[in-house]
């Protein structure tokens, strides 16, 4: 909580070297919810890189006992504490730390530090958690060796795990015992990492293909054992891609994932001790969805492939955060596509990142709290692991990847290994490693890392018919962001093909180009304001498909005509822009629609849709030759939010009734094909989570849900006879959102639902989240729901489930033109902020774009703003979002 009155804002440029490097830490704790008492000793030296001689240590919300230095204990005046410092002045060069404090574990519901989920203790460091289980100076510069002694009763936690690898154990006596754990490799201490609980595990020895032998083990409750192996198994299957793909093993003898029900984020790479939220580790088919599935593999990569970019080489502060962020997002979701195998299904992958771009990191971009993907200041760096550092920093090791091709990238990775194993270091120096690898100047491709704001690249063409030339003139700008008014151009890839008139690829002969004889995509480089790019031998006026596999991450501004839209949405050879076009066609008679809507006062009753746009829907979902799984991505319409991106005053009452609309055209007039398809998707037999089965269940449930939209007797039979023999979670689940949203009476089968899987923390989370989700659920049904005896506060995954998914999935419920939900909205973000301060931040985003609203609900919005930034008691996190938002 704060206690001073205004929040410290912390500046990239102010950054200095520690004091004082730390070798060795001896960890020791006496674990008990109330009352646990760490004992820290600490080797300093003084850093031959800093003048000062000041050692400075963190520590917040813990009581310090006692404190030695050189075995003698220092006085009061010895030191200073402010705030949430403690220092040192004129330490000798060689100091050893003795550190008493107590904490109370059971009275953390930050969740951050040293804390009680379900009777069991967990740690949470990254990023600034380490101070609040002891004095220590922690940023992640100060890189050390770590001992752990852990103690504590023995019938009620009898696990002890730290990270590294288990030297000793025994008994204590008196019902206590005791484990001794040391890890091999220094590390930063927001790695650390301890639990102490009643748990069981699945465990398997791994051989590495270097032939040596680790033990693999996934922790988690008691009666969880059933839902371990898909965790187990991405885990196996991440030690192999990273030996493959990148060359790198698995550093330690011993890797541990353990899963928590209470947990404020997907999961945590502490050295050899993963801790995960259980969303991420337990599935089995009637818990888990295909989604949940295709999650756990991609976070257990994620942390997994964390064990080099991001542990063994760290960050040297947190404005780098994306150096280990944005890469381990690429690392993953190359990974993901991967384990697919196949070009389509990597190319269905690469959708769903767009997707996510567009739906979470241009609003960000374009909003109060964007900012470069190398952050320049933060008030609270909680609220900076943004999809802009993560997801837009993985696009831009992304394009390093498009720039040097994938033979060159490997050599930069290798490179970075060599250079900087061991070290904390800045986003500049994995730029560095790829420039040198490869010989290549990549200085201006800092302003990825420098600029905030999406990029729009605008693109003309003209054809010479004469000449058989093909010009494609692109340029670009980027829009003022806060503190950055002008921008400098970026250094952008665009992936580009020519289709002919009977939709085949060109192979192209781009002047001045260096790309291989026959290619029919080439990637042109734009690093100026405007650059022209000509392809020669162009024999008759091709469609051009531009930035072809999204090669960057921008908007693309081009004017196609419908007709360019309909060859490219059938022909593009680039799934990823076949898909796009199918996106455009939507969009641009979505924002007609939407308009019409609100011209005739909110009435859809005039509305009309083309059969050009549905003849091209249709074609799409009876084309056997395309994967199930993209068929479906291409059938699915842009969502309201990515629409209400598109709109200069946003209506969202009139986008959901535009899109209603369209969805109940569509599901009337492909009403045949819909049925069809959703029998010839079927998946009997045993589930299996792999793409392609996924894949046809995805499509199936979206036939479902566009015949549930105004459903007749025999679509609702449908539905629910699938609620009734569905075999996994998948089909149960979709079956009853489209239920739900459909308006018809689904109460009987909520119930149904609810008492089957009560036991299930994580299906029930799914029970709130679907209904608060529905657009038929308004916030009076959101409050009802939360007086059910499932519901708390205190735990983020049911948070969020209903909360959040009001907020932010149901927009039409949530912009109720009575103001209602951003009231309810200020006061949950007030009662989490007592209790979740990271929680209560990430609801308080939900705000963020309250400009673009009618005067009518922006006023409402910004009243909702400045009760929650009135607050007397707000914490850091909260109040730099809302202070944000407010701001001009
Ligand atoms: N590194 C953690 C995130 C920590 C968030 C701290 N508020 C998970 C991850 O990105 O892998
Ligand atoms: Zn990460």
């Amino acid at each position: 909580m704060r206690t001073d009155s205004s929040p410290q804002t912390i500046y990239r440029k102010d950054y200095t070297a520690p004091a004082y490097l730390v070798e060795t830490v001896e960890l020791g704790f006496d674990l008990d919810p109330d009352r646990t008492v760490v004992a820290n000793r600490i080797t300093l030296r003084q850093n031959p890189a800093s003048r000062s001689h000041d050692i400075v240590l963190h520590g917040e919300e813990i009581e310090l006992v006692a404190l030695r230095m050189n075995g003698k204990p220092l006085a009061p005046t010895e030191y200073q504490v402010d705030g949430s410092t403690l220092t040192i002045r004129k330490a000798p060069a060689k100091v050893v730390l003795e550190i008493e404090t107590l904490c109370a574990p059971v009275q953390n519901t930050t969740l951050s530090g040293l804390y009680v989920s379900n009777g069991n203790f967990y740690t949470q460091c990254e990023a600034e958690g380490f101070r609040r289980i002891t004095y220590f100076p922690d940023r992640p510069d100060v890189m050390a060796k770590y001992t752990v002694m852990l103690r504590a009763d023995k019938a009620a936690y009898p696990v002890l795990l730290s990270n590294g690898n288990l030297i000793e154990e025994g008994e204590l006596g008196d019902g206590r015992h005791y484990a001794k754990w040391e890890d091999p490799f220094k590390k930063p201490s927001y790695l650390f990492a301890l639990v102490a609980a009643r748990l069981v595990c699945q465990e398997e020895r791994y051989t590495l293909q270097s032939g040596r032998e680790v033990l693999l083990q996934v922790w988690v409750e008691e009666g969880n054992l059933d839902k371990t192996d898909y965790a187990m198994q991405s885990l196996k299957n991440s030690i192999r891609w990273d030996e493959e793909r990148f060359g790198l093993e698995l550093d330690l003898d011993r890797f541990m994932i353990v899963a928590v029900g209470d947990f404020n984020m997907g999961a945590m790479e502490n050295k050899g001790l993963n801790i995960f939220n259980t969303k991420f580790v337990l599935a089995n088919p009637r818990t888990a969805t295909d989604i949940d599935y295709a999650g756990i593999e991609a976070v257990v990569g994620h942390e997994y492939f964390h064990n080099w970019t991001g542990n063994r080489v760290t960050c040297r502060d947190w404005f780098q955060l994306s150096l280990k962020e944005g890469l381990t997002v690429f690392r993953d979701q190359e990974f993901s596509a991967d384990m697919i195998g196949t070009d389509s299904g990597r190319a269905v992958t690469r959708i769903d990142q767009v997707r996510t771009l567009r739906q979470a990191q241009f609003p960000e971009d374009a909003g109060p709290m964007s900012h470069p993907v190398r952050p320049d200041s933060f008030v609270e760096i909680n609220n900076f692991y943004t999809v802009t550092v993560y997801e837009k920093g993985a696009e831009v090791v992304r394009m390093y990847q498009t720039l040097v091709g994938r033979d060159g990238f490997r050599k930069g990775m290798d490179l970075y290994f060599k250079r900087h194993d061991g070290q904390a270091v800045e986003c500049d120096d994995f730029r560095a490693a790829m420039a040198d690898a490869n010989g290549r100047d990549l200085r201006q491709f800092e302003r990825w890392y420098s600029q905030a704001g999406t990029p729009i690249v605008t693109a003309r063409t003209r054809y010479d018919a004469v000449k058989r030339h093909f010009d494609i003139i692109l340029s670009q700008r980027c829009p003022a962001s806060a503190g950055q008014a002008d921008k400098l151009p970026f250094h952008i890839p665009v992936a580009v093909g020519l289709l002919s008139a009977s939709g085949k690829d060109l192979p192209l002969v781009l002047e001045g180009g260096k790309h291989a004889k026959g290619a029919t995509t080439v990637v042109l480089e734009l690093t100026e304001q405007e650059q022209i790019f000509r392809f020669r031998h162009v024999d008759e006026r091709p469609t051009p498909s531009i930035l072809r596999d999204f090669s960057a991450p921008v908007i693309l501004e081009y004017d196609y005509t419908d007709d360019e839209l309909l060859h490219l949405f059938s022909h593009d050879s680039d799934p990823v822009n076949r898909w796009e076009a199918g996106q455009r066609l939507a969009m641009e008679r979505l924002l007609k629609l939407t308009a019409q809507v609100a011209a005739a006062g909110g009435s859809d009753a005039n509305l009309k849709l083309d059969a050009t746009f549905i003849n091209a829907q249709r074609a799409v979902l009876t084309d056997e030759t395309l994967d199930p799984a993209f068929r479906e991505l291409a059938l699915i319409l842009p969502s309201e939010i990515i629409i209400a991106e598109q709109m200069d005053v946003v209506d969202p009452q009139a986008i959901h009734t535009a899109r209603q609309f369209m969805r109940r055209t569509i599901g009337a007039a492909l009403k045949p094909e819909l049925l069809a398809q959703y029998h010839a998707n079927q998946t009997p037999g045993a589930y299996s989570p792999d793409a392609l089965s996924a894949g046809k269940r995805a499509l199936k449930n979206l036939c479902l849900s566009y015949l549930m939209v105004a459903p007749d007797m025999a679509e609702l039979k449908l539905a629910q006879q699938q609620f009734e023999k569905a075999g996994n979670m998948t089909d149960r689940s979709a079956a009853l959102v489209s239920m739900i949203h459909s308006g018809a009476e689904a109460g009987p089968y909520l119930k149904n639902f609810y008492e089957d899987f009560e036991s299930e923390a994580l299906v029930i989370d799914k029970w709130f989240a679907m209904q608060a989700a529905a657009p038929t659920t308004d916030v009076a049904a959101v409050r009802k729901l939360m007086q059910h005896p499932a519901f708390t506060l205190k735990n983020p995954n049911r948070a969020r489930s209903l909360i959040f998914n009001f907020t932010s999935n149901n927009p039409s419920q949530f912009h109720a033109a009575d103001g209602s939900a951003y009231e309810f909205w200020a006061e949950f973000v007030i009662k989490l902020d007592a209790i979740n301060p990271q929680v209560a931040a990430r609801l308080a985003r939900g705000m963020d774009r309250w400009r673009r609203y009618a005067p009518a609900l922006q006023a409402k919005m910004k009243r909702a703003l400045e009760k929650v930034a009135g607050r007397a008691k707000l914490s850091n996190d909260v109040l730099e979002v809302v202070t944000k938002a407010l701001e001009n």
